[in-house]
């Protein structure tokens, strides 16, 4: 509690059932469930609109690279009857609108304050509650805290020595203007090859004068294969949602079931075979090239068939061969998150557009014209950070949440995040968290994952009522076994092998470990375990 506030009682705090931190996808499905058991809830959004990821991230070129059919909730069978989409990826724009639609049709907003950020969440254990604070002074009790605050929402901007003294402007595509960059004569500047760099280049490229890309590391990218929706694909799906939400659920990725994952070997198919393969999996598009066949994850021969292809296809997209080879990914295929675009890699066959390769020679500061690296300087009028997030850990230790005995949750997680399930922390009491670390999460289609975890938590609250219980947290023997489970799965892949954000290593200075938990069925199996074992592994008074 502030000191500032001493005379502050107890009875000016409004006391409620739950708080929701976030209305993403995570917060509106948390809120509707918790409302529907009849409890008393706040959600706090930072925004002045639902959505999250797809409020934030407006950047030309925005789009999910997991199928419309399967990017959405399942929870109400009339909505995704309702509901049409109007291609095979979404973009930005739509999926937008349709959790404007969701937080219309249940009524959704009148529960949740935007522009409201909460800053600290502290555990008060002679009340066995949470006591929250928002920058906006807002003081709430609540018995369960429920952070929903996203695994990609807070924005990684590399400190680079001048940018307060840049005389152009600056944005990054995960914090786009509303109002959209104009970028018509202007020359501009991309920092970063990941997903966002490798949607919003080809259309900046197209809009803007010059466009020069500073790239660290090369990136793997397939053809997305984007189209208009096919009515029958719809139709078809639609028929019979609940059997297709069920396939989907049983894969490994909790999607793709019925464009298909491959168990045949890379390594055991001859090369002629491998060869017809990927190129029906690369017309195809889409990220099921990386389940194509189903050893590519876990053996590094067959990866170096995945990998070898697609550097293949990248000289033959790229008409400089000098520029082709610096595009040429040498990691594992897949390690960091798989890119799917449209025409990124002929883009640098524009006369407007130039790549920089800056692991060669670093960026070294912004200047007050441009940006200078180790041995150039370039003048640019715009600068668009494509440089990712601060990935499932940073939003949540963004806000003071301190546990049992005033630890704070970036103590508890100095070397690493620690959870049971990714869903509970030890020594943090009823605090919850959607799709945390040591979940499928990122590694799984977003929002069955967010389901998943909802209706877990909504189900936990619920037994706790109907047993008279108050308080449930993770067991630390629980939490221990958990963490090194989650090391274990993810070293028998070939996920670990280079620095992705999956382990924190696009950050300076964070930990590295491995966050995501690899195989959604399996997961969801252990959780509906525990739950038939009374919440084994938790503790609960
Ligand atoms: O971020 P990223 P993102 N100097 O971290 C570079 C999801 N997503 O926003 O690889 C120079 O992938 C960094 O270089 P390096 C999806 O899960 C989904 O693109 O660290 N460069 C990298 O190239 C995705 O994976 C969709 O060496 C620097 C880039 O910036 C995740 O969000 C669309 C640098 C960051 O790439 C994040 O994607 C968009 C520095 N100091 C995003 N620091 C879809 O559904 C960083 N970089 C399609």
């Amino acid at each position: 509690m502030s000191s500032s506030k001493p005379d502050r009682e107890r009875v000016d705090i409004a006391e409620i059932d739950v708080v929701v931190v976030g209305a993403g996808f995570a917060g509106c499905y948390m809120l509707h469930r918790v409302r529907e058991m009849g409890l008393s809830v706040r959600a706090f959004e930072t925004s002045s609109g639902v959505g999250g990821t797809w409020y934030w991230n407006r950047y030309p070129g925005a789009r999910c690279d997991i199928e419309s059919m399967e990017y959405s909730y399942q929870f109400s069978e009339e909505l995704q009857q309702e509901w049409e989409w109007s291609e095979r990826y979404s973009p930005q724009s739509e999926i937008l609108a349709y959790i404007n639609h969701v937080a219309d049709r249940f009524d959704l907003r009148r529960d949740i304050q935007f522009e409201t950020r909460v800053t600290s969440a502290h555990f008060d254990e002679t009340g066995r509650r949470w006591h929250v604070v928002t920058d906006r002074g807002d003081e709430l009790s609540a018995q369960f805290c429920i952070m929903a605050t996203g695994c990609l929402s807070s924005t990684n901007t590399p400190d680079f020595p001048g940018l307060d003294a840049f005389e152009g402007d600056w944005v990054h595509t995960g914090d786009w203007p509303h109002e959209g960059v104009d970028f018509s004569g202007k020359r501009v500047g991309v920092i970063g090859t990941g997903s966002s760099g490798i949607q919003s280049i080809p259309l900046i490229a197209l809009e803007s004068d010059h466009l020069t890309v500073f790239q660290r590391t090369a990136n793997y990218s397939v053809p997305a294969n984007n189209r208009p929706m096919d009515p029958q694909v719809q139709a078809k799906v639609k028929a019979d949602y609940r059997a297709f939400r069920q396939r989907n659920s049983e894969m490994p990725f909790g999607a793709f079931a019925d464009v298909g994952r491959r168990e045949e070997s890379a390594v055991l198919a001859t090369e002629e075979e491998r060869a017809e393969h990927y190129d029906y999996w690369w017309i195809e598009g889409g990220l099921t090239f990386l389940a194509s066949y189903g050893d590519l994850m876990f053996d590094a021969d067959a990866n170096a068939t995945a990998a070898s292809y697609v550097r293949g296809k990248i000289r033959e997209l790229v008409d400089d061969p000098e520029v082709a080879e610096i595009l040429i990914p040498d990691q594992v295929f897949g390690c960091k998150r798989l890119c799917a675009d449209t025409g990124y890699f002929e883009t640098f066959n524009r006369s407007n557009v130039d790549l920089v390769d800056v692991r060669k020679s670093p960026i070294e500061e912004i200047t007050p014209t441009g940006l200078r690296t180790g041995d150039a300087e370039y003048a640019l009028d715009v600068i668009v950070f494509a440089t990712g997030f601060d990935a499932m850990t940073g939003a949540l230790l963004g806000i003071d949440i301190r546990g049992r005995d005033g630890q704070t949750l970036g103590e508890k997680w100095s070397a690493g995040p620690r959870t049971y399930l990714g869903l509970g922390t030890a020594g943090f009491p009823n605090l919850f968290t959607i799709t945390g670390p040591g979940s499928p999460s990122v590694l799984a289609n977003m929002v069955p994952a967010i389901e998943q975890h909802v209706n877990w938590i909504s189900d936990c609250i619920q037994y706790l009522r109907d047993a008279g219980l108050h308080e449930i947290e993770a067991s630390i023997d629980a939490e221990d076994a958990w963490v090194d489970h989650v090391n274990e799965v993810a070293n028998m892949t070939l996920f670990p092998g280079c620095n992705s954000w999956y382990l924190g290593a696009n950050v300076p200075g964070k930990p590295r470990v491995f966050m995501p938990y690899i195989g959604f069925p399996m997961y969801v199996e252990k959780c509906e375990e525990v739950v038939a074992k009374n919440y084994e592994g938790f503790v609960t008074s």
